[in-house]
């Protein structure tokens, strides 16, 4: 069992739901302590990074990018805050906030690492530029930004940009691609297994398929797990929510094959937005998937 640091990541303005920013005290207040004690795990919860989450005041008509300038900042403080957690020899679990959030996580986890890869868990490619995205929110842009793809005030966090190589990229239950994303990915070779590839192929092979690929080139993986790659039955409090998603059921048993595997080296779980729930039912199912990925096992 690793050692768990804890870190919520509040931003909310990656994207235009108001709530998001309590999905990591919503998430804490599911069980999140009870699971880590019931694995027995040493862990340390630093807070949450202190985001402002202020609307950017300056309409930029120049660029289609909503409060540019806040996100980075955000993410520039939990990129270093993400950092520290290694450097505590902790393992990262990053709580969210938007999807955003994923330029500072990966930012903080890439300085570790020569090669990192990316399990891209989400109904969404998150693969817009300014120049491709049908809304301007940037929590549709945070795995473009991860390959050098967007601004460069996003692009720039802690250099090393790009901080993930196209082919160390593997995205599993996408269902809504822009047609913009659809040739940046296309362009650019990223490996998705669609939800159809999830409910033709099975999840159990698709996750063996991933840690082969990624672990021949990689010296770590980071998983970035969207709530909304989950189907909305499951998960009502979530922002982007899309039918046909994935089941509780295999998404339980993909978390546990990548913790058997000790391949994951820090992961997020995003998009948890507590004003959109029934009952906190979100941030619960999150913390039994958290579970999974750590180790629990039904017997
Ligand atoms: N592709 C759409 C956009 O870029 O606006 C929707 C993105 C939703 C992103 C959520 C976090 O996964
Ligand atoms: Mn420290
Ligand atoms: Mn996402
Ligand atoms: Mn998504």
């Amino acid at each position: 069992m690793k050692n768990v640091g804890i870190l919520g990541v509040p931003i909310t303005i990656g994207q235009p739901n108001k709530g998001v920013d309590l999905g990591p005290d919503a998430i804490r207040h599911a069980g999140l302590y009870t699971v880590l004690q019931n694995l027995k795990a040493v862990y340390q919860d630093y807070g949450n990074v202190q985001i402002e989450n202020k609307e950017s005041q300056t309409t930029d008509h120049v660029s289609n990018l909503k409060n540019l300038d806040e996100i980075a900042s955000a993410n520039e403080l939990a990129a270093n805050k993400v950092s520290e957690i290694i450097e505590d020899g902790q393992f990262p679990l990053i709580l969210g906030g938007d999807h955003s959030m994923a330029i500072g996580t990966i930012a903080g986890v890439q300085k570790h690492y020569n090669n990192l890869g990316v399990i891209w868990y989400d109904a969404h490619a998150d693969f817009n530029t300014e120049e491709t995205s049908p809304s301007g929110n940037i929590h549709g842009m945070s795995l473009a930004v991860n390959l050098g793809m967007g601004h460069e005030k996003l692009t720039s966090i802690l250099q090393n940009n790009p901080k993930i190589k196209p082919e160390n990229v593997i995205i599993i239950g996408a269902r809504s691609i822009d047609s913009g994303e659809r040739e940046l990915i296309k362009e650019k070779g990223i490996k998705v297994y669609t939800a159809h590839e999830v409910e033709q192929q099975g999840i159990e092979s698709i996750i063996k398929e991933t840690l082969n690929d990624l672990s021949t080139r990689t010296d770590g993986i980071h998983l970035s797990f969207d709530v909304d790659s989950l189907d909305p039955i499951y998960v009502p409090g979530t922002g982007t929510p899309v039918e046909g998603g994935l089941s509780i059921r295999e998404s339980h048993y993909a978390l546990r094959l990548l913790n058997e595997s000790e391949k994951i080296v820090s992961a997020e779980f995003v998009e948890v937005n507590p004003l959109l729930d029934v009952k906190n039912q979100t941030a619960e199912r999150t913390v039994e998937l958290i579970g999974s990925l750590l180790g629990e096992r039904y017997i």
